[in-house]
């Protein structure tokens, strides 16, 4: 049987595929452990950068639904436990990570398959890729921290709208609006995103991996609180070899050689 995650070691670096093109990469018990293992092993392992991406023409349409037929299923499944058990763990996982996620959607990304997507901290999106948060059409919730990313990158207005109406948004809208950061033309997805998430790994991992931590978990301080936040993580950078390296290439009209240290 094909596996349904692939993993590249790129050294300083790791590309994960989600793979399982015919059903357009959605989720299985199988792809979800194997995820999440891949995830663990690049923590794990030393990396400085990950890509995430899909294999075929979809990057992921969310839950499997074929592993949800009500008639084979014989009553409801516990929708909370799985998210519970499934969901919420990626996504914190991918948020934990102390180094930067790229995420290269390369095409449609439907339901928890578009949030996945939105947890990673730099995405970029093939021209033909859209993002649907399909749950209404099948009489769910924004799930994957949808209700939590989309009105924070959107507004209130564009994550109601785009919840409740299940309507696909394209990439280069889903740039415009500020959902991702950059639309790219399909055949140069994957070198863009590579070579960039090669740059992030080449960087100053534990300042970037600070500067994640402090941006994303903003919204539970106050500006007091955050300016102190700073202090400690300048503190903790301001004492690492890779500032001292970063300072010395520059009065020495060098590019620095940073060992994420
Ligand atoms: O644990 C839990 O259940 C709770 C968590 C839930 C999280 C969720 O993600 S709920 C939302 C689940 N996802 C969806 O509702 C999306 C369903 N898919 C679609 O709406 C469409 O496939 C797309 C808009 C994504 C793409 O449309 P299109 O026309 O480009 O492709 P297609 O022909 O629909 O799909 C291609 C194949 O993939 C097709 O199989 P076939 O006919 O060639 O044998 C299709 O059935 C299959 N596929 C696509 N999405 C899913 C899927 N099979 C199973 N589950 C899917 N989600």
């Amino acid at each position: 049987m094909e596996q349904s995650i692939l993993t590249q070691d790129h050294g300083t670096w790791c590309e994960i595929t989600l793979n399982r093109p015919d059903r357009l990469n959605a989720f299985n018990d199988e792809m979800h452990l194997a995820l999440r293992a891949a995830l663990e092993e690049a923590r794990d392992s030393g990396k400085r950068a990950l890509l995430l991406t899909g294999a075929g023409r979809g990057f992921c349409a969310g839950q499997d639904l074929s592993a949800r037929d009500p008639d084979a299923a014989g009553g409801p499944v516990d929708l909370g436990y799985t998210v519970r058990t499934f969901y919420a763990p990626l996504v914190n996982l991918i948020r934990a990570l102390e180094f930067p996620v790229v995420c290269a959607v390369n095409g449609v990304a439907a339901g928890a398959g578009a949030n996945l997507s939105l947890a990673a901290d730099i995405v970029l999106a093939s021209q033909s890729a859209k993002f649907i948060q399909s749950f209404a059409k099948v009489g769910l919730i924004p799930d994957t921290a949808g209700s939590y990313h989309l009105p924070r990158l959107l507004g209130e207005a564009r994550a109601k709208a785009l919840a409740l109406t299940g309507e696909p948004l394209s990439a280069e809208q889903a740039a415009d609006w500020g959902l991702i950061w950059k639309c790219v033309a399909d055949d140069v997805l994957m070198e863009e995103a590579r070579a960039l998430t090669a740059k992030l790994a080449d960087g100053p991992t534990l300042g970037l991996g600070l500067t994640k931590s402090l941006i994303q978990t903003s919204g539970a301080y106050t500006l007091a609180e955050q300016l102190e936040r700073e202090a400690d993580a300048m503190k903790t950078c301001g004492e690492s070899a890779d500032y001292a390296e970063g300072v010395r290439a520059f009065l020495e009209k060098r590019q620095p050689a940073f060992r994420g240290e």
